[in-house]
């Protein structure tokens, strides 16, 4: 039975491979999984199958694994549309809205993957689930200033349903932090987990709420982005549109 590694590197293949050409700006997503789909441009831009293809990352870490594979990167500024971001998720309901952020780069994610005309997920089957909400918390960035009175006004939102924010400790994040200072974002900012106990019955209701919150910089919500899923089982890969 393939490893869930194996099953990582197949759908991050599989999207590069079938929707990745020569010509175009890419978006890089961030996390184990989109790992693989950095890896496979990087190969395919080597091995001359890709030509003339630039790269915006979703995060530092991503830039620094582009960076070492020769892709070359470019930014929103210089390219304010994508032709296609291929990104991991954490959780993925029967509509295709998403729960991301567990990597603590939801926020250039949203911003790269909002600009590309084809938002492509890869995910494991283990990230599918029935509704959004107790199968990962929800990630949410927010200003480190007053950033408790923050956290009480996203708990104090009915269609939060009582979840409890917890503030993302360590390298939780993804940045060198030891494990007792507070995560901090590549943009500088705090993450907060909500854990939601509840299913997320209106999830574009909540993130508009949740937006709402003075002190929010961006949330893992992502409703009615994604065009296409591929999802690794272990009775093989199946791709959802
Ligand atoms: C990233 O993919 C994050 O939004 C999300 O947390 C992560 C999933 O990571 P992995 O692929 O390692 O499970 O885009």
């Amino acid at each position: 039975m393939a490893s869930q590694d194996e099953l990582k590197k197949q759908v991050g293949y599989k999207a590069v491979d079938d929707y990745v050409r020569s010509g175009m700006v890419v978006g890089l997503g961030t996390g184990s999984t989109a790992f693989f789909a950095v890896e496979r441009v990087g190969q395919k831009l080597k091995s001359g199958e890709l030509q003339d293809v630039v790269a915006i990352p979703t995060s530092v870490r991503t830039k620094e694994q582009a960076e070492a594979l020769g892709i070359p990167l470019v930014t929103l500024d210089t390219h304010s549309r994508l032709d296609v971001a291929i990104d991991g998720a954490d959780s993925v309901d029967p509509d295709g809205n998403l729960v991301k952020g567990g990597g603590g780069a939801l926020f250039r994610e949203k911003i790269v993957e909002k600009a590309s005309d084809k938002f492509v997920v890869i995910v494991d089957q283990s990230k599918m689930c029935d509704a959004l909400g107790p199968h990962f918390m929800l990630p949410i960035e927010i200003l480190p200033f007053c950033h408790e009175h923050t956290m009480r006004c996203l708990e104090a939102l009915p269609s939060m349903n009582g979840a409890k924010a917890v503030l993302r400790m360590g390298s939780s994040a993804n940045n060198k932090c030891d494990g007792d200072e507070i995560a901090v974002s590549d943009n500088g900012c705090y993450l907060v987990d909500m854990k939601c106990t509840s299913p997320i019955t209106d999830a574009v209701r909540l993130a508009d709420d949740i937006i709402k919150v003075v002190g929010v910089v961006e949330h893992g919500l992502f409703c009615g982005m994604t065009d296409h899923v591929i999802i690794a089982g272990t009775d093989g890969i199946e791709v959802k549109d």
